[in-house]
């Protein structure tokens, strides 16, 4: 995290989730996002869930990146008491490897959009990509890194098909 204002909000249903969702703050480091991190418990901690949705957009978030697992409504709760775009991260389960998580996630009724990624962490990585790609609407700058991140992707299959021959 930057000393920076926040733009990006992360949070997460348990501290068990943060493995899947470092990845998300990851990327947000890479491009120099700053953001918030936070555990907020739509099931344990609803108040608090509240607070914070209703709140963020005054507080300068731009962004939600909402992770969860099982009975996922964080980032559905939390998309129905903000309208700031959220992204919801299907964390992996155990009892059911995430099929929970992503159908209580991804499945909103029309009119509370949640921006719904694959499980694990490489939906956690595109949520926070997706962050970027949306912050780089106006910031000239994130978009210049971004169209970089794509090249490094290229460069690399090019190194893989190069160490094929
Ligand atoms: C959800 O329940 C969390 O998002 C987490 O993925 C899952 C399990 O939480 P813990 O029991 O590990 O705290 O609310």
């Amino acid at each position: 995290m930057t000393a920076s204002k926040p733009e990006v909000a992360v949070i997460m249903g348990s501290a068990s989730d943060w493995e899947t969702m470092k990845h998300a703050c990851e990327m947000l480091d890479r491009f120099g996002v700053p953001y918030l991190k936070q555990v907020i418990s739509a099931h344990r901690t609803p108040e608090l869930m509240g607070e914070f949705a209703h709140a963020a957009r005054a507080n300068g978030i731009k962004v939600i990146i909402a992770g969860a697992g099982g009975a996922a409504h964080l980032p559905g709760m939390v998309a129905a008491q903000t309208t700031l775009p959220v992204i919801g991260v299907p964390v992996q389960s155990h009892a059911l490897s995430g099929w929970d998580s992503l159908l209580s996630i991804v499945q909103m009724p029309g009119g509370i959009p949640v921006a719904t990624t694959a499980i694990g962490n490489s939906g956690a990585t595109n949520a926070g990509l997706l962050a970027v790609s949306m912050l780089s609407m106006n910031d000239a700058a994130l978009a210049t890194a971004l169209d970089d991140y794509r090249e490094e992707l290229k460069e690399k299959v090019d190194e893989s098909n190069a160490k094929l021959v």
